[in-house]
């Protein structure tokens, strides 16, 4: 039998060439790289708890590799193949999207591992969307968008010759697997000349520039690649000075002791020369969509605390409305602030009040001869640590205004939502994994694990309810 290469190593593979591909692409995100480097490097040399519990989280190796980017579809054939194609990165849907609710004519999911082990080698992630032309008023328009891709192969014939041989035999070997990393790049990559006049460009933008982003190319460039920071006040703070402008407020909750999900900002995306088709040779014109992003991760919620973070955010959106040039930026930031004073700022808190998942970790170098009453006086006693679990997925409000940004707009909608959840999962051809399930299996594993080494294992059936 022929050694495959794993998974997580194919992954690793694309995720750089990828990052290498969208430098050359984009020279600013290099840039971003490099002051997200300088920011991390600073904040773990001031930070000793930070940089240990990272260690202990096996986090602390991924940081600079670590990366999400975003694409977004036209059809259901195309996020079908894009589905097979990831999988042979050990890359899994997880979770639904609907961006509807901001105006944005897309759903979408989060490609991602799903194990411990997975995340820890490699966290690559491509935040996917799906072209909702249903939602488009102009039915003529939309069969018309329908046409053009229908046309289109996104795939390079041997991308889908290697998928289709990497699901048939289990795997890939490593030379088997380059070839592949480096056919699968084809259908991330930038194309400077579209495959639609410039009148039929114009009359999608008008509809949505994003329809015009999806529908005009041969392929689902890549459009952002999103570093992770550990500071991401800092980086705002420091994108000025290096040329980039970055949009009016980072997204997500504000600034804490004990950072919870996810927070992000953006630069603007660039206005880029595009060729267009005419009967005369190209006429040129301009096309922007290609933008950098940054984020911090922090702990990921239990539907309490994201009951509890929806509200805090839902009161901030409620009291001060971003204007399209971002105005009251400053306003909505303190706002911000002020309503997530009702989310406790310790893990430990959080932890009591059932509101994060955490992963257990015996102290002890074995089993303790007193039989404890709970995993609390376990905690107390110092015989177990609780690790709050990072975050590895997506936000929709979040999302909605990481879109708008790079649509041009620091304008914050809301739109009646209309998500497919089931539709989107036909045109996938799996149903997508619950995120939070995922959480809840690592925390009960860990508890598990962590009170059987301990000796506790009465406590198991009380935990039982964890999650
Ligand atoms: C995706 C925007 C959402 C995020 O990090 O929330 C996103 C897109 O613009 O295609 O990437
Ligand atoms: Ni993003």
């Amino acid at each position: 039998m022929p050694s495959f290469m794993n998974p997580d190593d194919i992954r690793s593979i694309f995720a750089s060439a990828m990052s290498r591909m969208y430098r050359k692409e984009v020279p600013l995100y290099g840039d971003l790289m490099d002051l997200v480097r300088d920011v991390n490097a600073e904040t773990l040399s001031g930070n000793e708890p930070l940089s240990n519990q990272l260690a202990s989280t096996g986090e602390l190796g991924r940081i600079d590799d670590e990366r999400h980017g975003a694409i977004r579809v036209g059809t259901a054939g195309e996020l079908a193949g894009i589905r097979r194609m990831f999988a042979v990165m050990g890359m899994f849907p997880v979770g639904y999207y609907d961006l509807s609710v901001a105006g944005i004519p897309v759903h979408s999911t989060a490609f991602r591992p799903t194990t411990q082990s997975a995340l820890a080698r490699n966290p690559f992630r491509v935040f996917t969307s799906l072209l909702r032309l249903d939602l488009l008023e102009d039915r003529a328009l939309a069969e018309q968008c329908s046409k053009i891709l229908s046309g289109r192969k996104i795939f390079t014939d041997e991308a889908l010759a290697l998928t289709a041989q990497a699901e048939a035999e289990g795997g890939l070997t490593e030379p088997d697997a380059r070839h592949f990393v480096a056919e699968a790049l084809e259908t991330f990559r930038w194309h400077s000349s579209a495959t639609i006049d410039l009148d039929t460009y114009v009359q999608l933008h008008d509809a949505h520039r994003l329809i015009a982003d999806v529908v005009s190319f041969r392929s689902p460039h890549i459009n952002h690649l999103t570093p992770r920071t550990l500071d991401i006040d800092a980086v705002q703070k420091g994108m000025p000075d290096r040329g980039i402008a970055p949009k009016a407020v980072i997204e997500g909750p504000p600034t804490r002791n004990a950072p919870i999900l996810l927070r992000q900002t953006s630069f603007k995306a660039l206005e880029e020369t595009v060729s267009f088709v005419s009967d005369s040779g190209a006429v040129e014109g301009n096309h922007t969509a290609r933008f950098g992003e940054i984020e911090q991760r922090g702990a990921a919620l239990k539907p309490a605390g994201r009951v509890l973070y929806d509200q805090c955010l839902a009161a901030t959106r409620a009291a001060v409305r971003i204007g399209a040039q971002g105005e009251n930026a400053a306003d909505y930031m303190a706002a911000l602030v002020e309503n997530f004073r009702h989310f406790p700022d310790t893990y430990d808190e959080m932890r009591r009040q059932d509101l994060a998942f955490f992963r257990y970790r015996p102290v002890a170098a074995g089993p303790i001869a007193d039989r404890f009453d709970s995993v609390d006086s376990l905690i107390v006693a110092g015989h177990l640590a609780a690790d709050p679990q990072t975050y590895e997925d997506f936000l929709p409000v979040s999302a909605a205004g990481i879109f708008q940004s790079n649509l041009g707009s620091d304008a914050q909608n809301t739109f009646t939502q209309s998500a497919n959840q089931a539709a989107f999962e036909d045109a996938l051809g799996v149903k997508v994994a619950d995120e939070m399930m995922l959480y809840k299996e690592t925390e009960e594993e860990s508890l598990h694990q962590a009170l059987s080494h301990l000796g506790q294992t009465h406590l198991l059936s009380a935990a039982e309810h964890v999650g």
